[in-house]
């Protein structure tokens, strides 16, 4: 069986989108994953096909009903039974390398997207099995968007999704680091040369400064990275 993906959104239609193209949209194609569609509206109650509603004690913006949410998240349960259940939102957890690990590994994943300025609560005080992942510090218009991003990550560490083109050890976060820099041809180009190291052929050598530059960048960029790494290795020392 394949992983599958099953997205509970107003907006079907913005699926597959991006995750139609390149090594992952390959992937889709020849199987190695399934995507599949929920429109939210379609379990509405009413004959306006009503998703939102005003806030319990005012402020701005519509909240999705309940009741509405629910109906969709039974279906896809029912498609998709030992999928894990994620909702896409600001307040979530942060989704880290380790988290998509751990979603690629199980056999799918359904992810409710919002829109408006939430959902009631009480789904997901029913639903005690969903979790709720955020994809960053900023806040997007909807869950779809950050849903692409998941199934990329995800996608992408499938077998046969990327081939060999990529080993997964040496990438960002993998190894507790940002990844080094790279280079290709020409050797100088507007006067700035391909380290030497590199063309060196010395491959100790080479992983050496890898090492050192993806170091150095996390050093630079990403403080609390680079500090949960010195503790991995004094601990592992
Ligand atoms: Cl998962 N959803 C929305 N709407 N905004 C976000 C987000 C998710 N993660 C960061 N910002």
């Amino acid at each position: 069986m394949p992983w599958t993906a099953c997205v509970l959104t107003l907006f079907p239609e913005m699926f597959p989108g991006m995750l139609g193209h390149s090594l992952v949209g390959r992937g889709l194609e020849e199987g190695r994953w399934t995507l599949d569609t929920i429109q939210i509206r379609d379990f509405a109650q009413d004959k306006h096909n009503t998703v939102d509603d005003t806030p319990c004690g005012g402020g701005a913006g519509m909240v999705m009903r309940p009741d509405v949410v629910t109906g969709g998240l039974d279906e896809a349960a029912k498609r998709y039974p030992l999928a894990k259940k994620v909702f896409l939102t600001p307040r979530g957890r942060p989704l880290t390398q380790e988290k998509v690990h751990e979603l690629a590994e199980a056999p799918g994943v359904i992810l409710l997207c919002g829109r408006y300025e939430g959902i009631d609560q009480r789904v997901l005080d029913e639903h005690d099995d969903i979790e709720e992942i955020s994809i960053g510090d900023y806040v997007l218009s909807g869950g779809e968007s950050a849903a692409t991003v998941l199934l990329d990550a995800c996608v992408r560490l499938l077998p046969g999704v990327i081939g060999k083109e990529a080993s997964h050890e040496d990438e960002s976060f993998e190894a507790g680091l940002l990844e080094y820099p790279h280079y290709t041809r020409p050797r100088v180009w507007r006067g700035r040369e391909v380290p030497e190291v590199l063309l060196s052929g010395h491959h100790e050598k080479i992983l050496s400064w890898r090492k050192t530059q993806a170091q150095r960048i996390t050093q630079e960029r990403r403080p609390d990275l680079w500090e949960r790494y010195c503790k991995e290795i004094k601990g592992s020392a």
